[in-house]
């Protein structure tokens, strides 16, 4: 999605559940309103598409940042949580401390060094995301 400011991928498989559920039938049994209070999200977001997420890409960021989502997540010390390819967890570490990941490290323990690796096929796990959603009832106001 163009505009800089789109950060999540494409959902290609994305399950979520609402709570809270309620509403009210019309006269015929229909149902004339459905109410959600509370709701949640899940997906798993793939290595592949997290190492195209450019940090620059979002709204109001420095364009010059060659940080990826990828990048933000390992510094901030959070790693992939889903084996997709069922190799083991794979890894991902900024061993020079410049914010940018240069080393994976594979579910069989085999590392590639270097920038380049996070675009590397063998390397195909993903991250865990639970999104909640709270949804609050408003009245419009006439303008
Ligand atoms: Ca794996
Ligand atoms: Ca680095
Ligand atoms: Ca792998």
């Amino acid at each position: 999605m163009g505009g800089g400011q789109w950060i999540f991928p494409e959902w290609w498989e994305i399950s979520g559940r609402a709570f809270g559920l309620g509403g009210a039938v019309g006269l015929d049994g229909q149902p004339i309103e459905v109410r959600i209070e509370d709701a949640a999200a899940h997906t798993v977001w793939p290595i592949r598409q997290m190492e195209q997420e450019r940090v620059a890409d979002l709204a109001g960021a420095d364009p010059a940042d060659e940080r990826t989502m990828l990048d933000v997540a390992v510094a901030a010390g959070v790693q992939p949580d889903v084996d997709s390819d069922g190799d083991g967890r794979e890894r991902f570490l900024d061993t020079d401390g410049d914010g940018l990941v240069d080393r994976c490290v594979d579910g069989d323990r085999t590392a590639m060094d270097g920038r380049a690796c996070t675009a590397d096929p063998r390397f195909a796990d993903g991250y865990d995301i639970t999104l909640l959603f709270r949804l609050e009832r408003v009245e419009p106001v006439a303008p």
